[in-house]
């Protein structure tokens, strides 16, 4: 049995008995639609300094560094399309049906689990698709291209910033809570592309492994993660992912999985 196999095998295991099957998803599993990892060889953050660009304090030294940065990426997550690794998950949702929770737990910020068709998304670190106002509750995904000024401003007045989470500061507090939920009661957490080092993303394996799960891995690289994981895949999300699509299918009847890799 290969590890794809068995990593199909543990998957419809738990699904038969109805247990979710939880994706924590990183910046990995959208390279290969062209959005840059933070980390590694190319990462983003060995082109800019976080400290400038990725916390309120670079924000308040310098907004305009930091939005041009952020536009900058803005326009990559927009061109982005979802890769067969996004689809793959949103076809395992459709095939598992409503009797298996599968929500997608991701620290992406570039919409492309939505774009793939993932109904229940949820989203760590914000998204880079909207801004934020930095003194009301003005809040919009309703962007043009390019802002008339950078920095932008509200109608309040005050400045906008992007929609994301920045080092130092909270998670949106009802997104990570319903993370912790699901990562307490999944019987396989699959974890795909992130590097597992930001917390309190990273502790989320941790807590569904103390909480009985199987934790199945997708990076071609090895994490902190790999000597815990129950199967570690290596290779990349995009290969992995639908190979491991496939496998599924091989142990439902036709009529609960569809899943045709066209
Ligand atoms: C493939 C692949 C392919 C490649 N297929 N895989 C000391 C100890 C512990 C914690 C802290 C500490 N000091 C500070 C902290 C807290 C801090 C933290 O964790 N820092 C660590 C770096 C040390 N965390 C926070 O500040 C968070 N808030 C918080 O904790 O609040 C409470 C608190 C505050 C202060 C102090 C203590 C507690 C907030 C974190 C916000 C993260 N924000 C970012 C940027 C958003 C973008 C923006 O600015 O616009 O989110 S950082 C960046 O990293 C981004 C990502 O979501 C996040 C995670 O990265 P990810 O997704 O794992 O990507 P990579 O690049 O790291 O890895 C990619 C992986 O893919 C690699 O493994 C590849 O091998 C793999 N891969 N190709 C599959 N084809
Ligand atoms: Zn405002």
């Amino acid at each position: 049995m290969t590890e794809v196999e068995r990593a199909a095998a543990i998957m419809a295991e738990q699904a038969a008995r109805g247990m979710p099957i939880v994706a924590l998803t990183g910046a990995g599993i959208s390279a290969e639609s062209g959005v840059p990892t933070f980390r590694g060889a190319g990462g983003i953050w060995t082109q800019h300094d976080p400290e400038r660009v990725a916390t309120i304090r670079g924000f308040r030294e310098d907004p305009a560094r930091a939005w041009a940065f952020h536009q900058q990426l803005r326009r990559m997550c927009r061109a982005a399309t979802p890769n067969p690794g996004h689809l793959a998950l949103a076809w395992i949702e459709v095939a598992l049906g409503d009797s298996v929770p599968t929500p997608v737990i991701t620290q992406n910020i570039d919409g492309l689990h939505q774009a793939a068709g993932s109904r229940d998304v949820l989203e760590l670190h914000g998204s880079a698709l909207r801004v934020r106002c930095t003194a009301c509750d003005y809040r919009s995904d309703d962007l043009p291209d390019e802002f008339e000024e950078l920095p932008p401003h509200c109608h309040c007045g005050a400045l906008l910033r992007p929609d994301v989470v920045w080092f130092g500061e909270m998670l949106p507090e009802a997104t990570i809570r319903r993370a912790h939920r699901w990562a307490e009661a999944a019987g396989v957490m699959l974890v795909i592309g992130t590097s597992a080092t930001v917390q309190p993303a990273a502790s989320l394996p941790v807590v569904a492994l103390r909480a009985g799960a199987e934790v199945i891995e997708v990076n071609p690289e090895p994490t902190a993660l790999t000597v815990m994981a129950d199967v570690a895949l290596p290779g990349p999300a995009a290969t992995m992912l639908p190979a491991l699509v496939s496998a599924l299918g091989d142990h439902l009847s036709g009529e609960t999985l569809d899943v045709r890799m066209e």
